[in-house]
């Protein structure tokens, strides 16, 4: 089984701790989305990543069809079976997932776009759905516990997204936030490592 991914992307950061953890062997394939491979397009007409592909040759995306592929998959579940706690967890990954959306929408604007044609409201828009949603985190944590979901892997990509493209920005106000992703890393090292990476 292989998961086409790059290391800054948060998506495929989530599935790729997603998969370690619940003790799932995989490959992990480094693809370049610009360049739009034929291994990419072939699994995926949206030549997104992270893309999975079974040893059957199934491709399975996005990153929560992944999630739930690999919650089905493997020895240790990513969500729990009680429907109103899983809920919980999938709304909680909505929301990490959604403010990844808002962050990768500004990044792409000043990548993909001539200076002269960056619009900053768009900007602005996205950067107010995002810190509305990390306030909303910081007032709302998840619970710290030794068993990881698959909405705490999303929030550990997230903060981790943000440290990476958004260093100095999103910090103030936020000590909850910053002090559960510390904890996250002494507490996962192997998961650490898969964080969104330059
Ligand atoms: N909703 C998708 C988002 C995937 C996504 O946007 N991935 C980015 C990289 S982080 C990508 O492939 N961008 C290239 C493109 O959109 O062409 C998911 O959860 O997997």
């Amino acid at each position: 089984m292989k998961i086409l991914y790059s290391p800054a992307s948060p998506y495929s950061s989530k599935v790729r701790m997603a998969a370690k953890y619940a003790g799932i062997d995989v490959e992990s394939v480094l693809t370049d989305t610009n360049a739009a491979p034929a291994e990419l397009v072939d699994n995926n007409p949206l030549g997104k990543i992270p893309t999975l592909v079974t040893d059957e040759g199934q491709a399975v995306y996005d990153s929560r069809a992944i999630m739930q592929f690999l919650d089905r998959t493997g020895s240790k579940r990513l969500y729990p079976r009680n429907a109103v706690k899983r809920t919980e967890v999938e709304v909680l990954e909505a929301l990490c997932d959604g403010i990844c959306d808002c962050l990768l929408a500004i990044m792409y604007e000043h990548r993909f776009r001539p200076e002269e044609k960056v619009h900053q409201e768009w900007l602005d828009k996205q950067w107010t759905k995002a810190t509305r949603g990390l306030d909303y985190l910081e007032a709302n944590m998840p619970r710290s516990t030794k068993a990881l979901n698959g909405g705490q892997l999303a929030l550990a990509t997230l903060i981790g997204y943000l440290a990476l493209r958004f260093p100095g920005k999103w910090e103030r106000g936020r000590p909850k936030l910053k002090r559960w992703s510390a904890k996250f890393a002494s507490n996962f090292p192997e998961l650490e490592a898969m964080r969104p990476r330059p």
